[in-house]
C-alpha cells in the first residue's frame, strides 16, 4: 500500500518497521498520518510472518506532537462531535503483537503520547520528551495525563505537564519512561536487536505477556482517558486555546487571558 506520511518496511522478514515521515513539520501527527499508522500496524499485526513492530521517526523528531496548524481553528463542536483529533488513535491500542518505540529527537505532546502507547521505549541519547500542551492553552489529549504518571510517578508527571518542560533521554530512563538509552547511531540496531529477540519466542506467549502486562498497567485507564478527552475537547471552547495555537502558528509569544 502507498502511504504519504509514513514509510513501511520489514527486516529479516520478521520485524515490521514504520517510520513517521513528515520531516518539514517534525513529524507532526495529522489525521492522515494517524490513519496510515493504524493501517500499517494492523497489516503487520495480521501478517503471520511478523513477530514484532518498531515505530520510529527521524533523527530530529520522533514526533513534535499533534499538528497544531490543523488544530488551531477547531471549535469544541469539531473536536467533541466529530472527534477530529482523537478518533484515529484507538487503533494502536488494539495491536496485539509487541510494538517498540525507537525515539530520537523530539517526542512532544501527541508524540510523547504515541511513544507511550507503544509497549516500550528505546531512546537515543538526543531524545527529548515532554507534554507542552499547557503552553497552547490545552492539556494532553491522547492519554498523556494518564500514562505519564503511571510511567514516571505523579511528581515528575505533574512537573512535566504543568511546566511544559522537556526531559532528556537520561532523565527519561532514570524516571522509567524509556527502557534503555543508546547512542543515536545505535538506535535502530538496538531496537532491531530487541525486536528480533522477541521474534525468537513463541508468538502466543509473547502476545499473552503483552496482554497481561497491560492488564496490570491499565487498571482504570479507560475511565481516565475518557475523562481526559472530555476536558481536552472542552478546552477548544476557550479563547486561550485559540490564542495559544494562533501564537504558535504565527511565531509569537501567546498572551493568555484565562478565558
Ligand atoms: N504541529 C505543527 N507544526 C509543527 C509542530 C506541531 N506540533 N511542531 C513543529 N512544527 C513545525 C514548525 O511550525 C516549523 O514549520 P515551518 O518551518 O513551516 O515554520 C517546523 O515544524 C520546524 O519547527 P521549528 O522551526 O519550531 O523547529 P525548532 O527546532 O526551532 O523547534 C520544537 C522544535 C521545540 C519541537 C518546536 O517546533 C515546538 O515547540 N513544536 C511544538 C511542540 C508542541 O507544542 N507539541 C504539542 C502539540 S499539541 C498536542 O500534541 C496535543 C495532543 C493532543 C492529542 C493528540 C490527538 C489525540
Amino acid at each position: 500500500m502507498a502511504y504519504e506520511f509514513i514509510e513501511v518496511r520489514t527486516e529479516g522478514g520478521k520485524v515490521g518497521i514504520i517510520t513517521l515521515n513528515r520531516p518539514k513539520q517534525l513529524n507532526a501527527l495529522n489525521s492522515q498520518l494517524m490513519v496510515e499508522l493504524g493501517q500499517a500496524l494492523k497489516a503487520f499485526d495480521a501478517d503471520e510472518a511478523i513477530g514484532c513492530m518498531i515505530v520510529t521517526g527521524s533523527e530530529k523528531a520522533f514526533a513534535a506532537g499533534a499538528d497544531i496548524g490543523a488544530m488551531a481553528t477547531y471549535s469544541f463542536a469539531d473536536v467533541y462531535r466529530d472527534d477530529y483529533i482523537t478518533r484515529d488513535w484507538e487503533t494502536i491500542r488494539s495491536i496485539r503483537k509487541p510494538v517498540i518505540a525507537a525515539v530520537s529527537g523530539f517526542a512532544l505532546g501527541g508524540g510523547c503520547e504515541l511513544a507511550m502507547m507503544c509497549d516500550f521505549i528505546i531512546a537515543a541519547d538526543n531524545a527529548k520528551f515532554g507534554q507542552p500542551e499547557i503552553k497552547l492553552g490545552v492539556i494532553p489529549g491522547a492519554g498523556g495525563t494518564q500514562r505519564l504518571p503511571r510511567a514516571v510517578g505523579k511528581s515528575k508527571a505533574m512537573d512535566l505537564v504543568l511546566t511544559g518542560r522537556m526531559m532528556n533521554a537520561e532523565e527519561a530512563e532514570r524516571a522509567g519512561l524509556a527502557s534503555r538509552v543508546v547512542p543515536l547511531d545505535k538506535l535502530m540496531e538496538e531496537a532491531l536487536g530487541a525486536a528480533l529477540m522477541i521474534c525468537e519466542y513463541g508468538q502466543l506467549a509473547v502476545m499473552a505477556a503483552k496482554e497481561s502486562v497491560n492488564r496490570a498497567f491499565e487498571g482504570s485507564l479507560n475511565d481516565g482517558v475518557m475523562f481526559e478527552r472530555r476536558l481536552f475537547h472542552a478546552l477548544f471552547a476557550t479563547s486561550d486555546q485559540k490564542e495559544g495555537m494562533d501564537a504558535f502558528v504565527n511565531k509569537r509569544k501567546g498572551q493568555f487571558t484565562h478565558r
